[in-house]
């Protein structure tokens, strides 16, 4: 058998080849049929421009439905799909060509330079050299065959010691996860996915459209999210995923309430903390509790509230079927239940490591194969999962994940910075808001000259919001900055407007 994920999607293309996939509001939806014929199309130019299976393929592009086919034409190919944020500065982009050294680079026009690897575009209309090598190009009908393990996917996720690391993402991972939340979410014939999220992480370009390609139904599909024109839109749609940010920002609709929603059945929430607040003002004012899942680049889908049954506030609900959790104590020894300790997971979901990094995988799992997420958690008499907070010093802005190292150390590079602590702290739009505490080297420190050190350097979502001077950064009997002193000290930075 081949264990190339695509070809499940393709039997779907075939099988539903007259009906819409991608509705599209500003031009003709693409039919199932229309998308097998384009992703055929961009697995040839692919082959043309001398990609061949396993090699690597970096793209940076907008969302489009192009960028959809090029990325089920990397799959049909049998190459290896490394999408990256839009966000992400040359700079940023430079690491991850030299780390992925992919045999094709797929950016923007405008992006366009000598990075040292060949180079195609595709713009957010569609069009680019691209485009025109896919019109050109000899369809590649076959789907190139690979074993289950083979990889898929590379997602690039940021590290603790500031250098980012390639999630492998094998077509097994990629298989197995999709067709368990087919069943979790209980995926119907005639469900429409409302699809506003990027399509350069797990979160929109596995999890959403994944459920969508192994179920032959369709989806919205729009280029970003604008909360009013997402409401507009739940009407012809059943089921949708965000992050909490959506959420808030559907809530702040002064006219947002049961009535948009009449047509869903169901909304899933991931990728940062739900709060209970937001849970129950949406439950509120829709008469639907949201579902809140759990996951990481790493591992997929881990554990998600259920369809059925009480989906709990605060909480991220049960290791999905397949995948088994654990609490873990600083000695990966288990908790009992109830007690607060890292979240182990393993399962068919959890990726095989990191892209040439060996040493920080074996790091990473424990040797009876269980990894180690960096997540505190606790899990109830239930088996049902809190999460309470994280080891790893990391901030989630807007569902993106920003390590607080590779912002201190560009920070540190300023001469009027004697040292920095980088933090997140509750924000009212983003979750939480990236904050850097300065201690001046001499006069004060102002956020436009920590905005000039970074532009270009650094993706702007990674940048902090906020600049707050200090005359030292408090530090325990061992030295080491007290970050949890800091976060409670300016809780409240981002109340103030
Ligand atoms: C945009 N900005 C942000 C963020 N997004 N700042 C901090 N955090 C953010 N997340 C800044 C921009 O730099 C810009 O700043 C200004 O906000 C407006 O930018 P724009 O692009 O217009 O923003 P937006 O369209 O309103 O975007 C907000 C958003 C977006 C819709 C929440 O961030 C988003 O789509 N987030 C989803 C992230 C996601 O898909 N995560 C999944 C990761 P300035 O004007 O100053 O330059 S996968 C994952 O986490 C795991 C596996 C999982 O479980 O899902």
């Amino acid at each position: 058998m081949n264990g190339n994920l695509y070809a499940s999607f393709e039997a779907q293309f075939l099988a539903h080849a007259d009906e819409p996939c991608l509705r599209l509001p500003d031009a003709e939806d693409w039919s199932h049929g229309e998308l097998l014929a384009r992703v055929s199309a961009a697995a040839g130019a692919l082959a043309e421009l001398g990609v061949r299976a396993g090699d690597r393929v970096v793209v940076q592009v907008a969302k489009s439905p192009e960028c959809v086919a090029l990325y089920l034409g990397c799959l049909k190919l049998g190459a290896v799909y490394v999408p990256l944020n839009t966000a992400y500065t040359p700079r940023e982009v430079e690491y991850f060509l030299a780390d992925a050294e992919p045999a094709l680079f797929v950016c923007a026009e405008d992006a366009q330079r000598d990075w040292g690897v060949p180079v195609a575009t595709l713009d957010a209309a569609g069009g680019g050299s691209f485009a025109d090598a896919a019109a050109s190009a000899t369809p590649r009908d076959a789907v190139a065959r690979r074993a289950a393990g083979d990889l898929a996917a590379i997602v690039y996720t940021s590290g603790t010691t500031g250098r980012s690391k390639g999630a492998m993402l094998s077509h097994a991972n990629l298989a197995s996860n999709a067709a368990t939340l087919r069943e979790a979410w209980g995926w119907r014939d005639d469900d429409v996915l409302l699809h506003a999220l990027p399509i350069f992480h797990v979160h929109g370009l596995f999890v959403a459209m994944h459920c969508v390609f192994l179920t032959g139904t369709s989806m919205v599909f729009l280029p970003g999210f604008d909360a009013e024109a997402f409401a507009g839109h739940l009407e012809e749609s059943t089921v949708t995923m965000g992050v909490p940010t959506f959420y808030t920002r559907l809530l702040a609709l002064p006219d947002f309430g049961r009535e948009a929603c009449a047509g869903m059945r169901l909304f899933i929430s991931g990728s940062a903390p739900l709060t209970e607040q937001t849970f129950h003002a949406f439950e509120a004012r829709t008469g639907h509790r949201i579902l809140e899942r759990y996951g990481m680049s790493e591992t997929l889908m881990n554990t998600s509230n259920p369809l059925d049954g009480e989906r709990v506030a605060g909480t991220v609900g049960f290791a999905l079927p397949g995948v088994e959790t654990r609490i873990c104590g600083a000695d990966g020894e288990v908790l009992a239940t109830g007690a607060v300790g890292e979240i182990e997971v393993r399962g068919p979901n959890v990726f095989s490591g990191y892209w040439r990094m060996p040493e920080k995988t074996a790091e990473e799992f424990r040797d009876d194969g269980f990894f180690r997420t960096g997540d505190m958690g606790l899990m109830d008499a239930e088996a049902r999962v809190t999460i309470v907070g994280r080891a790893k010093d990391v901030v989630i802005s807007g569902g993106y994940n920003v390590y607080p190292k590779e912002v201190e150390d560009l920070i540190e590079e300023m001469p009027e910075v004697a040292e920095t602590a980088v933090i997140g702290v509750p924000h009212p739009d983003f979750g939480e808001g990236v904050v850097a505490v300065v201690v001046p080297a001499g006069g004060e420190v102002g956020l436009g000259a920590v905005e000039d050190t970074l532009r270009g350097r650094l993706a702007r979502f990674k940048q902090p919001k906020r600049v707050v001077n200090l005359d030292a950064l408090p530090r325990n009997a061992m030295g080491k900055v007290q970050k949890n002193a800091l976060r409670e000290r300016y809780a409240a930075l981002f109340d103030e407007g």
